[in-house]
């Protein structure tokens, strides 16, 4: 079938380990001949249609074609992983709508280059990239309110918000003594806390102590406050954090974790069999908190979490360990709120949390009442409306569809709750069904995020774009595949790690900017104030509205060395009609949607006549609206 059956990179890195070492490490894996068999398998799965793609199946597929000028059913919100950004799709069509740019400068938009965004940055560490991760949408009563995305940065431990009014990235928290934050997700069902979990350990705090003792090193649970998106309060752990997600009542926070054996090498972080997800009881901790139960470090109150604390004795501990197999990768909850699937990544199992029992029942053992046996390294799992999880096998290169409540009734490790599996290309991440992650699933699309595309696309040279393919999960079909359809695949510039997808009724974004949310004191500069105003001998601030096809201002003069403010009003009412102003070799370069005004600052150092104009084609005169920068020598 496809290419790559030479592939043999795909494993789990070469750990210097011996055999035996290795069948320890991976204990529940099975034998070293299924691993090495792994590229193999990929292509060979269950001998389904992995060659055939791009089409619609059966006549029982709905048409995923969007006719021109038509709208999607659904909003898709994608991570941009280390591109910094998040991506706005339509479902099922799967075509781009829009980027929004979170951590990354981004000239299109302008974002980076204007005043308040590069404020925004620089206040949030200055770093020019981020690497995003996992987009939650906000919720009221465990449905999407489509008031703002939240999304993590790994490399640089913060958390962005995008308002979804204005599609735009509106805050940005540096979240203070933690180095990369992994896991982040809103609190359901009201959105009054968003988490974030550090997934790196580090020194506490990280300045140059204790760089030589691994052991100090620590893992953070964080709490932000929504609205103001200022850090509440942390609860260190043992062993590491990794993925996030909350139940549906507001009190657990589950959070999958690796490296309970605290090391710093690959070998020490897969040493032991077992690891433990970390289960944080939400309501004790701001209990403990509000006690003044914590030691303060740069600010923020850090609560005991750690297995021997205080706090986690009796009958409402503020942390739970809930052993799995180890190295899992991810909890996601279902949208009825009864169960969290751990994936076991390194294990050929989910591990099936009752969350109910997290409050009922003191045996931590005893927390997980399901580990169906679903295929070779799962990593994350979604759900439909009909009680069905679908679970991405990275090594297997598939999805497998198995019955939530036959995995809870059957023995663990058995395969009695798998309903089929598919083909998919190749080698997935996430995977995410259409409002999975609410209390509303509507189980007709499910999108996976492929990491390799291979053969799939024409080549681009050695870096690749991903694979993103949309599958068809509205039939519960005895066959093969469980019904499930491939429908599509779209080619994804690199790299996406999560989607987030709510119907587009739930997503109201507005068409031009409202004057009642400038932030600060922005000043609304119509056609007749438009003016230079000369504050002192250096510092110049100059006033332009702009619309078709003229700047306010035809020409402006300044003196070489002045510290000069722009202010620039887009006065346009219509829709679509956005504007541009850039200066050349000014590094300048701002857009000016409907009703918006930005402002620039920048020092001019450069003698000379630079030719204002406008990015976005915006008339017939597009090319002659101009305005002059008159920069006398001093
Ligand atoms: S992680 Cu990337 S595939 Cu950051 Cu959600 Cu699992
Ligand atoms: Cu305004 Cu082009």
């Amino acid at each position: 079938t496809a290419a790559g059956e030479d592939e043999v990179s795909l494993q789990l890195p070469s750990l210097g380990l011996s055999r035996r070492d290795f069948m320890k490490a991976g204990a529940a894996v099975g034998t070293i001949g299924s691993l090495a068999g792994c590229a193999g398998v990929m292509n060979n799965g269950e001998g389904n249609s992995g060659g055939s793609q791009n089409h619609s199946g059966s006549g029982d597929v709905p048409e995923h074609f969007v006719p021109p000028g038509e709208h999607d059913e659904y909003y898709g919100f994608w991570s941009g992983g280390h591109s910094g950004d998040i991506r706005v799709y339509g479902l099922p069509s799967m075509r781009e709508l829009t980027r929004v740019p979170v951590f990354n400068r981004e000239p299109a938009k302008g974002y980076g280059f204007d005043d308040g965004s590069s404020q925004m940055l620089e206040d949030a560490g200055g770093y020019t990239w981020g690497d995003s991760h996992h987009p939650s949408l906000s919720e009221t009563d465990g449905k999407y309110d489509g008031r703002y995305i939240y999304v993590n940065d790994k490399a640089n431990g913060r958390v962005a918000r995008v308002n979804l009014k204005y599609f735009e990235t509106d805050a940005i928290t540096d979240v203070p003594n933690v180095q990369s934050v992994h896991g982040c997700c809103i609190q359901s069902p009201d959105t009054d806390y968003i988490f974030a979990n550090s997934e790196f350990r580090t020194p506490l705090p990280n300045d140059g102590r204790d760089i030589d003792n691994p052991d100090k090193y620590v893992s953070l649970f964080t709490a932000l406050d929504p609205e103001s998106m200022e850090v509440l309060w942390q609860v260190e752990v043992d062993g590491n954090l990794d993925i996030l997600d909350t139940d549906k009542d507001g009190k657990w926070a589950l959070a999958s974790a690796y490296n309970d054996e605290e090391g710093v090498e690959i070998e020490e972080m897969t040493k032991n069999d077992r690891d433990f997800v970390k289960a944080f009881n939400v309501p004790a901790i701001q209990e403990a908190v509000d006690a003044g139960n914590y030691r303060e470090v740069n600010g923020v109150p850090i609560v005991d979490g750690t297995k021997g604390s205080s706090l986690n004795q009796g009958d409402e501990p503020a942390v739970r360990y809930i052993p799995t197999p180890k190295s899992p990768h991810c909890v996601e909850v279902t949208p009825d709120g009864k169960y969290g699937m751990v994936a076991g990544k390194l294990s050929p199992t989910v591990s099936i949390i009752d969350i109910e029992k997290l409050s009922t029942e003191p045996d931590s053992s005893k927390v997980i009442v399901g580990q169906p046996k679903v295929g070779l390294g799962p990593l994350h799992t979604t759900y439909d409306d009909r009680g069905h999880a679908y679970t991405s096998l990275f090594i297997d290169s598939q999805v497998v569809k198995w019955d939530i409540e036959t995995a809870v009734n059957s023995p663990k490790q058995s395969e009695e709750a798998i309903l089929g599996k598919i083909d998919v290309h190749y080698n997935p991440g996430h995977i995410q069904a259409v409002q999975a992650m609410s209390t509303e699933p509507t189980g007709d699309w499910l999108v996976v995020l492929n990491k390799l595309s291979k053969d799939r696309f024409l080549p681009v040279g050695p870096i690749y774009p991903d694979n993103d393919q949309l599958i068809y999960i509205g039939n519960d079909k005895d066959d093969e595949q469980g019904g499930m359809e491939l429908v599509s695949d779209h080619p994804v510039y690199p790299e996406p790690h999560d989607a987030i997808f709510a119907t587009k009724d739930k997503i109201e974004p507005a068409k031009t900017w409202d004057k009642s949310d400038y932030k600060g004191e922005k000043e609304y500069v119509t056609e007749s104030n438009s003016r230079v105003d000369r504050v002192d001998d250096e510092t110049v601030e100059v006033y332009t509205s702009v619309k078709r096809s003229e700047y306010g201002l035809r020409d402006f003069r300044v003196k070489e060395g002045d510290e000069v403010t722009i202010t620039a009003t887009n006065v346009e009412g219509s829709q679509d009609i956005v504007h541009g102003l850039v200066v050349p070799e000014y590094d300048i370069n701002i857009a000016l949607a409907p009703q918006d005004t930005r402002e620039v600052t920048f020092t001019a150092d450069k003698p000379g006549v630079y030719w204002v104009y406008c990015t976005y084609f915006c008339s017939a005169l597009h090319l002659e609206m101009r305005s002059r920068m008159l920069v006398e020598p001093r």
